[in-house]
């Protein structure tokens, strides 16, 4: 099932949902060697959502701004390498979507608590906009807000739910999107949290 939600923007319900288990153990198994934190934005305020990375690129933001490294200031070695589960699932989604040979480099691991939340904001870190962004949904549901190329384009709201993927290609790869705060509830596999992969080519 196959949902162009705004041009080049493919949600994918449930195309997770087979591969959870195998999907959670890799995770766990990423954070036992780089651990979660919330990063601290150039504005010097910390994130309520905590991250890590693996690939060969990991997703990182200081006082001195938000880029791509291929090292873990915490443990000052490279990221954990990408499990095959989270490129096998990345690539997989980006072909169903319409982007075939999608060769992710870098998988962020965003883990929301309740009442963490994402501002707006655009993705432009990466080098080659042509290339999409895959983002898998697990954990309990949010609320997405998708807007458009400038900040004060009207948003349209998409509910995100455990399985679901979602293909950020084409026009919608630089749109401005949010997350609004999570709410209280319980998942059955994942309890009390959010957890949001997203790959990237980044390098
Ligand atoms: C999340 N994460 O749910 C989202 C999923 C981030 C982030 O936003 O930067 O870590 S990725 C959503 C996304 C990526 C690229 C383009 C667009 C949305 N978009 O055009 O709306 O934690
Ligand atoms: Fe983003």
């Amino acid at each position: 099932q196959r949902q162009e939600i705004l041009p080049g923007a493919f949600l994918l319900r449930g195309f997770a949902l087979p591969f959870e288990n195998e999907l959670l153990q890799d995770i766990q198994g990423v954070i036992a060697e780089a651990p979660p934190r919330n990063m601290v934005t150039p504005g010097g305020l910390p994130m309520s959502v905590a991250t890590t990375s693996c690939g060969d690129a990991g997703w990182v933001s200081d006082a001195y701004g938000y880029r791509y490294s291929k090292r873990d200031a915490l443990s000052r070695k490279n990221w954990p390498a990408m499990p095959c589960s989270f490129f096998d699932l990345a690539r997989n989604a980006a072909t169903t979507a319409g982007y075939k040979n999608f060769s992710p480099d870098s998988a962020l691991i965003n883990i929301y608590k309740v009442g963490a939340k994402m501002s707006l904001h655009q993705d432009k870190n990466e080098r080659d906009f042509s290339q999409p962004i895959v983002s898998v949904s697990l954990g309990l549901p949010a609320t997405f807000l998708l807007g458009g190329l400038r900040r004060e384009d009207k948003t349209i709201r998409v509910q995100l739910v455990h399985g679901d993927v979602v293909v950020w290609g084409g026009a919608a790869r630089l749109f401005f999107h949010s997350i609004l705060p999570i709410k209280v509830g319980v998942h059955p596999l994942l309890g009390k949290q959010r957890i949001n992969l997203t790959f990237r080519k980044a390098l």
